[in-house]
């Protein structure tokens, strides 16, 4: 994949341009990750319209990810095994979505001991500011790194993923720094 592809424009500006799943198995940079590293779950296909931004740039960057509806609380069970098995399945990030009474990241925190991070999804009664307040307010001792609400919070927990991630991949954090640069100089090219 060339440069110019990954990076031709913001995240959030424009639908990024897809990655098919071989081709992001077979990019350079994350050529050695054979299985998802990060899982995108949600408490419910209506939150997609929001989480669709975190997965967006996963793609960009190459990440490999899987996007699973997992819900705290019509499925407590299935959520519970999600969790307690992810690490075992090679996740090293998990982001999580949710609206309303939003348990779903905080619920996954408590079975894991990877990462979460959390994203308040817009609802229909509050505007999502109870989802934020709801993820935000976790007990010491199980965070969870509560992001904004809606798709600039979906955006920055693709990011931040992709931060952790790179810690230990160079070339990743060489990917990333580079879409800080081209994002700088947007700002500064900005005309009104
Ligand atoms: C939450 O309830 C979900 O995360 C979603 O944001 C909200 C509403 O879900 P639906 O009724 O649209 O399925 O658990």
């Amino acid at each position: 994949m060339a440069k110019t592809e990954i990076y031709s424009d913001p995240v959030y500006n424009h639908p990024p341009a897809r990655l098919a799943e071989t081709e992001i198995y077979s990019d350079p940079v994350m050529a050695s990750e054979t299985r998802p590293i990060v899982g995108v779950i949600m408490g419910s296909t209506s939150d997609w319209e929001t989480m669709k931004h975190a997965a967006d740039v996963l793609e960009r960057f190459g990440v490999p990810h899987e996007r699973r509806v997992v819900s705290a609380h019509r499925t407590p069970q299935w959520m519970a095994e999600y969790a307690a098995s992810a690490e075992a399945r090679g996740l090293e990030v998990i982001i999580a979505g949710a609206g309303g009474a939003a348990h779903l990241p905080g619920m996954v925190a408590a079975h894991t001991l990877l990462p979460v991070i959390g994203v308040p999804v817009p609802g229909r009664a509050l505007n999502g500011l109870d989802s934020l307040l709801s993820i935000v307010q976790m007990p010491g001792g199980v965070p969870v790194a509560t992001m904004a609400i809606g798709a600039a919070g979906a955006t920055n927990a693709g990011l931040l993923a992709v931060a952790i991630l790179a810690a230990t991949r160079p070339a990743l954090r060489d990917r990333l720094r580079a879409f800080r640069q081209e994002q700088a100089e947007r700002v500064r090219q900005a005309t009104l």
